[in-house]
């Protein structure tokens, strides 16, 4: 035993578990599940009988608690669950071959994360747009705070050969128009409401740059300290058509569209459809680290077929094979640069064969 496992073991019992031969299909038949084991009552010391005995309240699964209940049905038994008692005299398995399953105190088993996310319903919290999301079409809860407005519009703006002819859906969009004292190079900012900083947002736009003076946007990330720095940018004339822009927004308070005039009049600067759509998980980080942990544990078992020294990327579902070497490569140190692609939550090597 461990005694870091053993702290982890006691974590449970204080977030809820209870050990795993107390469960109610351990040592009887309940509900059509068990015996787990087979018990040698004689041989346990009656002031530890009670570890043993059956309790009604220990989990062995639950309802369905709607879409995204992490875990519903019967539970099985999990005989290398960290809350287990570890083999010994005072019970048998069965079958006998799980035996050698019992005590681990290492690290949580998969069944063990499905109890914990199931119990304290560790669900994601359903998408939400409002209010940050914006089409034009109605109220935008969204602030000017440039030196020159972003401003309201539908049809074409009024000066020809820049700003789009429509909206890029709706009747309405918002511009920066360039004419005039608004040229060359004058700044509007467009703000959005408070955003959760502690939620990942996925920001979503459509933007119209035509203009033979066409100046910039930018989306700039406000974080907790108050400075906005620039996440996305584009530059010069972009044609004479609407294009979507996504940008990923994490740990922000606010977030600002910023156009700026070119050197002239040809350079209005049109924006529609701001989409803001945010995935936080309930308990943040521990639901995470939980999810992933899971996912480690269900796949860290699995043996890909192995050749040479070939390294693998796990990508939630399945390890790919990302890198491979073969054969005598001599006696020196060789160095590897190995791309990872987005999304790849582990990484290991393997070697088979090596001398
Ligand atoms: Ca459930
Ligand atoms: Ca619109
Ligand atoms: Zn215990």
């Amino acid at each position: 035993m461990s005694a870091v496992g053993s702290m982890v073991h006691e974590i449970g019992h204080a977030i809820g578990m209870n050990h795993e031969q107390k469960r109610a299909d351990a040592q009887q038949v309940y509900n059509g599940h068990g015996p787990h084991l087979i018990m040698h009552w004689d041989n346990i010391d009656a002031n530890w009988k009670s570890q043993y005995l059956p309790d009604t309240k220990s989990y062995i699964g639950s309802t369905n608690q709607g879409a995204d209940d992490p875990f519903s049905g019967y539970a099985p038994y999990d005989y290398s669950s960290i809350m287990h008692y570890p083999s010994g005299d005072a019970y048998d398995t069965d079958p006998p071959a799980n035996e050698n399953l019992m005590g681990n105190r290492k690290h949580l088993t998969s069944g063990d994360i499905e109890q914990i996310l199931d119990v304290y319903q560790c669900v994601e919290l359903p998408t939400w747009t409002a209010p940050a999301s914006c089409d034009f079409e109605d109220f935008c809860y969204w602030t000017n705070q440039g030196e020159i407005a972003w401003t309201a519009q539908s049809g074409p703006t009024p000066s020809s050969n820049t700003g789009p002819n429509a909206a890029a859906s709706g009747v309405w969009y918002t511009y920066v128009e360039a004419s005039g004292s608004n040229n060359p190079a004058k700044t509007a900012i467009y703000e959005s409401p408070a955003l959760d900083a502690s939620a990942s947002y996925t920001l979503t736009f459509a933007y119209h740059m035509l203009g033979s003076r066409m100046g910039s946007l930018s989306v700039e990330v406000g974080d907790t300290h108050g400075n906005f720095l620039p996440m996305w940018q584009k530059t010069g004339d972009q044609g004479n058509a609407w294009h979507t822009a996504s940008v990923s927004i994490h740990a922000a308070v606010a977030i600002r569209f910023v156009g700026v005039t070119g050197s002239g009049w040809s350079s209005d600067i049109a924006i529609d459809d701001i989409q803001m759509v945010s995935r936080k998980l309930c308990n943040d980080f521990v639901c995470q680290d939980l999810r992933m942990r899971m996912s480690w544990e269900k796949h860290s078992n699995e043996t890909p077929s192995t050749g040479t020294g070939p390294s693998y990327a796990h990508d939630g579902n399945q390890w790919v094979e990302i890198w491979h070497v073969n054969g005598d490569l001599g006696d020196v140190w060789l160095e590897a640069d190995i791309p990872i692609a987005a999304g790849f939550s582990f990484l290991r090597f393997d070697a088979a064969g090596l001398k």
